[in-house]
């Protein structure tokens, strides 16, 4: 079925590409999880819109599952495709297709990198301000299927604010321009939306027009060495009250330990349980005298135990290298992830219960605490011990995420604050969406999807 399948969409698109071989099917069938093993029937990688939408009716027609896949950096399975399905990778449509200067929009194809993103509209003296330690190898596509958040959320929020208009091809091969870069438009349901965040599950981003702005001030960044865990979200309202934040990021000792030993730089000395970096608006002596108000009150209070503030960029990207190598240097432990999010109000009282959980649950296991703190997200990877089994391993981390996802239902909170569902969290939905909620989402994937050829077996179970 499969030869046959795929000669027949080679006859309908003869210039599509198509990849067969063992070592591609490898590697587009993957993501940063690592967990499955990749088995796609065949990666297609469409170089135009046309192309994506003939390749979806053929779907269709013939019920094959489709996998859009973009940098395949997600850390929830989301890009993962182990069912035989077909892959649609959108890496060859990765051009800039315009600058509106009066907008001060950039429309761009799904495959560019963020990192691209940065360039071109710092080419137009603009920004845009979504950014995350992945940049280079994400692509804007995935960042619009996750709602990706990243370091800059405190002050920009998430992809979602800068989504200026979506060209989606549905389930069912219609092309959809979604709100054409209106800043007004209340005119029904707004569909753009609904296709950020929904995972490849609802249908195919060909185009995105993004939104950028300007540059923000001259900025600071700090480092701080807390000495407990009660101070961290006390220095977060000591710094939000007297500074204008661009980024308020926490990571624990653990992490230091093997970001350390992943090739970063110690820039504080002693032993310190719970670190900070911060970056802030410091265009005038004003604002740094505000800046350094703000630490010695930290001080004074028995807050912050020490602290050092980069001189140069060099020193900025060092502390930065800090907090954004930690991803990286925990690789090689095959790390479990949670991705957990609670108001930023109420990240204390969660913090607490958390913390007694892991402890408990996870007695000899190195559990590595980072993340966006000011935005209420937590990373918490928990290391593989090199005595467990994969399987072992997942096992238990999977009973203690179920309790951890009792907790967040207590508090309020999302099981992913930013990473996505995918196959990862499929089972803990409902500890953040109600029934009545995922029932709702069940209907509109029908509506989008007729067929679920679009990513199954993500987000739902
Ligand atoms: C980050 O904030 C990313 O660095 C990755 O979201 C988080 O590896 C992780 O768990
Ligand atoms: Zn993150």
């Amino acid at each position: 079925m499969t030869v046959e399948a795929l000669a027949d969409l080679s006859r309908r698109l003869p210039d599509l590409r198509l990849l067969t071989e063992a070592g591609d099917l490898e590697h587009y069938g993957r993501d940063w999880t690592r967990r499955w093993t990749p088995a796609p029937m065949a990666i297609a990688l469409p170089a135009s819109i046309e192309e994506v939408q003939g390749i979806v009716r053929w779907a269709n027609e013939r019920k094959v599952a489709i996998v859009p896949s973009g940098g395949r950096t997600g850390l929830s399975g989301g890009a993962v495709a182990a069912q035989g399905e077909l892959v649609l990778s959108l890496s060859r449509m990765n051009r800039v297709l315009g600058f509106d200067v009066v907008d001060r929009t950039l429309a761009v194809q799904p495959g560019i990198a963020l990192e691209t993103v940065h360039g071109a509209a710092r080419e137009h003296g603009l920004i845009y301000p979504v950014d995350f330690a992945a940049r280079g190898s994400c692509s804007i596509g995935g960042n619009i299927a996750t709602n990706a958040g990243g370091i800059r959320v405190i002050r920009y929020g998430n992809t979602r604010e800068w989504i200026a208009g979506l060209k989606v091809v549905a389930g069912n091969g219609e092309l959809l321009d979604l709100n054409r870069g209106l800043i007004k438009n209340s005119s029904g349901y707004d569909l753009r939306q609904l296709m950020i965040g929904s995972e490849g599950t609802l249908g195919i981003v060909v185009e995105a027009t993004l939104r950028l702005t300007d540059p923000p001030p001259a900025s600071q960044v700090m480092l701080l060495a807390l000495p407990n865990m009660d101070a961290l979200m006390q220095v977060f309202a000591l710094f939000r009250a007297g500074l204008s934040l661009q980024a308020f990021e926490f990571f624990t000792d653990i992490a230091l330990k093997h970001v350390l030993a992943h090739g970063a730089q110690r820039a504080i000395d002693g032993e310190h349980p719970y670190y900070v970096v911060t970056e802030f608006d410091a265009p005038d002596e004003r604002a740094q005298e505000a800046a350094m108000t703000a630490f010695e009150q930290g001080v004074e209070q028995g807050l912050i135990s020490d602290g050092v503030i980069a001189q140069s960029d060099a020193q900025a990207a060092a502390l930065w290298r800090l907090r954004e190598g930690i991803t990286e240097s925990l690789a090689s432990h095959k790390p479990y992830k949670n991705d957990i999010s609670v108001r930023i109000g109420a990240v204390s009282a969660f913090l607490h219960d958390i913390q007694a959980l892991l402890s408990r649950e996870y007695p000899h296991i190195d559990v590595v605490w980072f993340g966006h703190i000011g935005d209420g997200n937590l990373h918490i990877n928990v290391l593989k011990p090199e005595t467990l089994s994969d399987a072992d391993f997942i096992a238990q981390c999977e009973h203690v995420t179920k309790l951890l996802a009792d907790t967040l239902h207590r508090h309020g909170g999302s099981i992913s604050a930013e990473h996505g569902i995918g196959l990862v969290k499929r089972a803990y939905l409902e500890s953040t969406r109600s029934a009545a909620e995922i029932a709702l989402m069940r209907g509109v994937k029908t509506v989008f999807d007729p067929n679920g050829i679009l990513n199954p077996g993500k987000l739902f179970i």
